[in-house]
Order: structure tokens, then sequence, then C-alpha cells
């Protein structure tokens, strides 16, 4: 119950993964399909072997939730994650005349027009769970789980073929199933086709444990288990030393995330809904993304 698994999926890369090399030119050590899996019915997981941003997965879910694909709402409350990819875009744009990138956030922050022509990444989750291809998935999702829950049809995806060429960033969290057990308890399995063991991981971990407490919330269900499966879990060759040091940690107990108000659907839960208590972490350690 301290996240054990995540650190054991870590060995596991390491000791039985092979070295390849990747796209981004960084070089891994990866596996193949790696299942871990983490119980919510009484503490959130949420790593304490290193601090990893509540705020951030918290922000990022509600925006995704909200249908948004702009960055603009996530710099505004100063989440960066996705800075990376538009910025990239804009600096092979005529506009670009080397702003740094801490420039052109600024200009997404504050100017509507430069953010809808630059801050867009495409169709990427928050598009695919709303609108793919005409179907709101997350009021599909919430009604099937409300009238038939013992369905074997709740699923949330967002790959979609015919989109991802125009995504600055095809899903890596892609597939998702939610089950409903004999004593109400609510269960997710994701389906992540590629894993950043260190980076990206303990942030999906999060955000997942945290949707399926939503929808547990809304749907008065109790909670059961998140299950992680990760197809491609690698560790960058540049994380091996943060990833070495993580390991040497001892975890302590798990935090809990309190839902203050219940609303009828996940889309009207704003940002003061929630609240993390006893997060202890370990100091946060850096490590370079290089995707
Ligand atoms: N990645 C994650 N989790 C995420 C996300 C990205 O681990 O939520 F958006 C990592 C996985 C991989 C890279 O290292 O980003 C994506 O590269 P690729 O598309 O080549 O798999």
């Amino acid at each position: 119950l301290k996240m054990e698994q995540y650190l054991s999926l870590c060995r596991e890369v390491l000791l039985h993964g092979q070295k390849k090399s990747d796209r981004t030119g960084t070089g891994v050590i990866s596996s193949f399909a790696l299942s871990r899996r983490y119980s919510l019915a009484d503490s959130f997981p949420l790593l304490t072997t290193k601090k990893v941003s509540f705020h951030a997965v918290l922000v990022e879910l509600l925006w995704f939730i909200s249908g948004s694909t702009n960055i603009q709402p996530l710099v505004q409350q100063n989440v960066r994650i996705w800075n990376e990819w538009p910025y990239r875009k804009f600096q092979e744009s005529a506009d670009y005349t080397g702003q740094s990138l801490e420039e052109f956030i600024e200009r997404v922050k504050s100017d509507d027009a430069f953010a809808k022509k630059y801050g867009e990444l495409g169709p990427v989750y928050g598009y695919q769970w709303r609108h793919f291809n005409g179907v709101d998935q997350i009021k599909e999702l919430e009604k099937s789980l409300k009238e038939d829950p013992y369905s074997r049809r709740h699923i949330l995806t967002a790959w979609n073929p015919g989109d991802i060429k125009s995504m600055l960033l095809p899903p890596c969290h892609a597939f998702v199933q939610f089950y409903v057990d004999q004593q109400n308890r609510l269960s997710c399995h994701l389906y992540q086709r590629s894993g950043d063991i260190f980076l990206g991981v303990p942030f999906n971990i999060a955000s997942y444990s945290l949707l399926t407490m939503m929808l547990a919330k809304t749907l008065d269900l109790k909670l059961g288990e998140f299950v992680h499966t990760i197809g491609d879990a690698h560790i960058y060759l540049n994380h091996l030393e943060q990833v070495n040091l993580q390991l040497s940690r001892t975890p302590t107990a798990l935090p809990n995330v309190v839902i203050k108000n219940k609303r009828n659907s996940i889309t009207e839960y704003t940002y003061e809904d929630f609240e993390l208590v006893n997060y202890q972490p370990q100091a946060l350690i850096k490590g370079r993304i290089p995707w």
C-alpha cells in the first residue's frame, strides 16, 4: 500500500529490459507489456519516493474532461507539461523570430488570438473524450455505469486512427475500461501504449486514479483498483541515476484525496472540489523530458 508496485516496475525494467534506441535519440531500457495494480480503497497512489505535482495532475485532468485541446487554460494555471509541442510548431512558423519558450508561453497566456493560433494541440485527449467522431464518451460512460453497472462495455478510448496525424502527440494513455464488482466497487484498467517510467508514469497513475474517484463519487460507487498495463515500458538512459536514487529511498504512507462536493456529472467538478491530504513526499527529483 505504499506503491511498492511502482518501485518493482522500475526494478523489473532495469533488470529484464533491453537497451534500445528510441524516437527521441536518447536511448532507453525497455520491456513490453507490464502490469501493476494499485488499490484505491484506502489511499491515493501518489508516489512518496519523490514529489509528484498533484496540482498539475488535477488541472490537466479537469482540462481533459472540459474537452479543451488548447494549452492556454493550462499555462494560465501554471501547468507546463504540454508546452514543448506547440512551441516546437511555433518555431517552424513564419511568426517565429527567436522567442524563447518562456516568451512564447507568456504570449499564449495573455493573448487569446495568439493562443488560438499557436496553443492548439490538435484533437488530443479532451477532444476524443468529448467528441470522438461525434460521441461524448464521458457522458456515455456515466450513463452506462449508472444504467448497467455490470456491463462489459465501459470503454473510454483516445486512439482515433483517423485523427492521429493531426495530433501533436499521439495518445500514450489510449484505452480505458471500467468495471463494477459485486460489492459496488469501481475499478479502472488503463492500457498505455508507451510509458516513460520515471517522468510520465507516476503522473499517469495519479491521473486515472483520480478520474476513477470522480466517477465513483458521482455514481455513488465504492473504490476498487487502478490497474495499469504499459505496452512499451521504458526508462530513458538519462533517467537512470534518478531512478536509482528513488529506489534507494523508503516509501512512506500514501496520501488521500478528498472530493468535497458531489456533482451530478464529472464534467461539473472544479479545482476547489478537491483536496490532497497527508502527502509527505521525499524531495523532488529532476529529470529532463526527452520527448
Ligand atoms: N509519455 C508518458 N506519459 C504520458 C505522455 C507521454 O509516459 O502521459 F503524454 C511518454 C512516453 C514516451 C513519450 O516516452 O512520452 C512518447 O513518445 P512516443 O510517442 O514515441 O511513444
